[in-house]
């Protein structure tokens, strides 16, 4: 009974906090189960599941998962970015290395929006709440917005001058891979705001 206590407070603990990647021996979320994070597996030992075993695998949003028929990321190799609950044939079971990397941050419920150094969401990574931004490269420590990932509901502005003087270079409401070259070059300012209905552009009545 303590165990099964034990290993239900171990299971929702990892669900609600870490659990980014989770593998699994059978299909269907079953069987021995490790959670991962966001590194590299080169052999079953440092996964901690048996060789050649893995069947499932739960992938939060935001993460990539390079999975391996051999050791040392070798042999056929598949890319998930959201959980699987039977492998495909050509990996099922045969599993040998693991790559488990993070390629967005889920912000949808944290009322920030992400600004990445580089494109696809890579680089060292900055969180802009809802506020004003009048010298965004301050900000970015000299760097230039690449990639943003933006939660539902939330604009955010890029002007070519400080304090949003110059042009509108973009306005954006959902993620970015890669930002304009315009605004990858020239953003000065920045401008958060939750998209509400006083927000909205409304077509001008006849
Ligand atoms: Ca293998």
């Amino acid at each position: 009974m303590k165990k099964f206590t034990f290993a239900l407070f171990l299971s929702l603990w990892s669900y609600f906090s870490y659990a980014q990647v989770t593998i699994y021996s059978e299909c269907n979320y079953r069987g021995k189960y490790r959670t991962l994070s966001t590194k590299t597996y080169a052999n079953h030992y440092q996964f901690g599941l048996q060789d050649n075993s893995i069947s499932s695998i739960k992938i939060a949003q935001g993460y990539s998962v390079d999975l391996y028929q051999n050791s040392n990321m070798t042999g056929r190799k598949i890319t998930l970015t959201s959980s699987d609950n039977c492998l495909p044939s050509i990996i099922n079971n045969s599993v040998s290395s693991i790559v488990v990397k993070k390629i967005y941050d889920d912000n949808a419920n944290s009322g920030n929006i992400s600004i990445y150094r580089n494109c696809g969401y890579r680089g060292s990574v900055t969180n802009f709440p809802t506020a004003n931004y009048p010298d965004l490269r301050a900000k970015l420590n000299g760097g230039t917005p690449e990639s943003l990932q933006i939660p539902n509901g939330m604009v955010a502005e890029f002007y070519s001058g400080t304090y949003y003087s110059g042009r509108l270079l973009g306005r954006y409401t959902s993620n970015q891979n890669c930002l304009t070259s315009e605004v990858r070059d020239f953003a000065k300012s920045l401008k958060v705001y939750k998209n509400t209905s006083e927000n909205e552009v409304k077509p001008q009545p006849k």
